[in-house]
């Protein structure tokens, strides 16, 4: 017990002094690359994560997944910490030693995240030399400790000509170490963050306005207590990406640059993309890890410059089919150029519902593409946009599992009821509510089939645009009391109807048909 204190202890002084030397890196030396032991072994964790384990941790956390991995990485480094304290005790130099290699793999995790450089070893190194030390010191204090619990026993002669330490006083005294280096990490995690908003109002910037604007019809939107508001606040908009931390980028000073398949390559400033002619688009992102029936789905009114007059600007060249689009920590995503070339809305997008982007959500500027899933288009933070080939490069996501192209599957998905929810009968009328999606094809009709009744077809709500998701409701006019089941399908303006075949997210995308059971009261 404690020489595993002891071990818990070294590693919570490590990561402690680490976790505020990389704060100051980060804050106050500006280092861009990843200082902190515990961001980039967590970083290196997410690039290595395998389809089955991302859709996995998606379906079971949803988007607290990064709580998860944080939660996750603290129960096994203090188990892994215990272990390597009480090897210690029986084998001083191997206990040692092999704290020390766990230190050089959190060193090399730093070297490998992009834009971390040699110096960015520094708060790591330090850290595991100082653990290392602790580590040692103490287990030579429970090695020599006296069980005070016990005073009749005579003490071991080792302990008295040492200068033994009560079992109290180690078990306090590891106990104090572990807590600071506990402290240590948090405030590492505070310092770094704390206070640090770049953004900016939309008046500070001086947003232009958009020379097309979108209003939502009254027709779009529902009134059912339960059903999905037709703009999903940026508040409450998922969030899916890999940061551990979210990038701060300010905009004075970002730019995005043009590169590869192009007849000039080009930089443009964030003051140059605001002097550009803006239009506002209404847009539903969605994720290609969306289970049937999940909401890793939000739609939102977007104000940007359309990506085809920069890339025109630049002169894609006739073999390019690519964009490979680059965040600042490195995430790429990769675009069928017709996507981004065609007459659709496809943006750089500055603001979400009339806000500039939160940070959250890519600030200053991310892409927005109708159609296709968030992670082969929705590239957030930004900076560069590659002009290249499929043949040549790929998205971060396509040598993990998945799909190269991902177009947006039509879906739909049963707002009201919830599973397991209860409807109150009005007039021996229940309603049930919704939403379809099938971004820049449009939805055709949506059918809902109570129990194993005939398919009935739902009404539609007002669709302003092909690009976004579409709401309807469906009054089931003789509902009976008692247990039921629902499902929905929706078809496309192709025609297509929503397959019953059910398949996972990976890789490229969930079918099947989302069901609900409820009660009639
Ligand atoms: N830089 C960066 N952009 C990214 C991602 C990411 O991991 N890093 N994830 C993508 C994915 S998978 C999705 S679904 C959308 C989600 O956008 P949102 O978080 O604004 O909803 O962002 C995309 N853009
Ligand atoms: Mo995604």
């Amino acid at each position: 017990m404690p020489a595993a204190l002891a071990g818990i202890a070294a590693g919570a002084a490590t990561l402690g002094v680490a976790e505020v030397l990389a704060a100051v890196w980060t804050r106050w030396l500006s280092s861009a690359g990843t200082s902190s032991p515990l961001l980039a072994v967590g970083g290196a964790f997410v690039d290595r994560t395998p389809p089955w384990l991302k859709d996995w941790a998606i379906e079971t956390f949803g988007t607290a997944d990064k709580l998860a991995l944080g939660v996750g990485m603290g129960v096994t480094l203090t188990v892994a910490c215990a272990a390597l304290g009480l090897l210690t005790l029986r084998r001083r130099q191997l206990g040692a030693g092999l704290f020390g290699l766990v230190g050089v793999i959190g060193a090399l995790a730093v070297l490998s995240r992009p834009a971390s450089g040699v110096l960015d070893l520094i708060p790591t190194v330090v850290g595991v030399v100082v653990g290392v030390r602790v580590l040692t010191a103490l287990r030579d204090r429970v090695a020599h400790m006296v069980d005070a619990a016990e005073p009749t026993r005579p003490p071991h002669p080792s302990a008295t000509t040492s200068g033994g330490s009560s079992r109290r006083g180690v078990l306090l005294g590891a106990g104090g170490v572990a807590g600071l280096g506990v402290l240590g990490i948090a405030a590492g995690q505070v310092l770094s963050t704390a206070g640090r908003t770049v953004q900016r109002t939309a008046e500070a910037l001086g947003l232009p306005t958009p020379t097309r604007t979108v209003s939502v019809p009254d027709g779009a939107a529902s009134d059912v207590a339960g059903h999905s508001a037709y703009l999903t606040d940026n508040e409450t908009f998922y969030r899916i990406d890999t940061a551990l931390r979210v990038p701060r980028v300010e905009a004075e000073g970002w730019t995005l640059r043009v590169t590869g398949m192009v007849d000039e390559e080009i930089e443009i400033s964030y003051a140059d993309l605001l002097g550009e002619e803006h239009v506002e688009a209404l847009v539903t992102l969605t994720c290609v890890s969306n289970q049937v029936g999940g909401d890793l789905v939000g739609n939102a009114r977007w104000q940007g410059w359309p990506v085809r007059e920069l890339l025109e600007r630049a002169g894609v060249q006739p073999e390019a089919d690519m964009v490979l689009s680059r965040s600042v920590d490195g995430w790429t995503a990769g675009t069928p150029i017709e996507a981004l070339t065609d007459d659709r809305n496809a943006l750089l997008a500055v603001a979400m519902n009339g806000e500039p982007l939160p940070a959250e959500h890519g600030y200053p500027v991310r892409m927005v593409v109708p159609g296709l899933y968030g992670y082969v288009s929705a590239t957030k933070w930004v900076t560069e946009l590659k002009v290249t080939r499929f043949d040549a490069d790929e998205g971060y996501w396509t040598p993990r599992g998945w799909s190269a192209r991902g177009p947006i599957k039509t879906a739909s998905r049963i707002d009201v009821p919830r599973s397991g929810g209860e409807l109150a009968p009005s007039g021996g009328e229940v309603t049930l509510a919704g939403v379809a999606w099938a971004q820049h094809r449009g939805i055709e009709r949506v059918e809902v089939q109570v129990d194993d009744g005939d398919w009935q077809e739902a009404t539609l709500l007002e669709e302003p645009t092909v690009d976004s998701w579409r709401l309807w409701t469906y009054a089931w006019p003789d509902a009976s009391s008692g247990q039921h089941t629902a499902r929905v399908r929706a078809t496309d303006a192709d025609g297509q109807t929503q397959t019953e075949d059910t398949a996972p997210p990976a890789p490229d995308g969930a079918t099947g048909w989302h069901t609900v059971e409820f009660s009639v009261a």
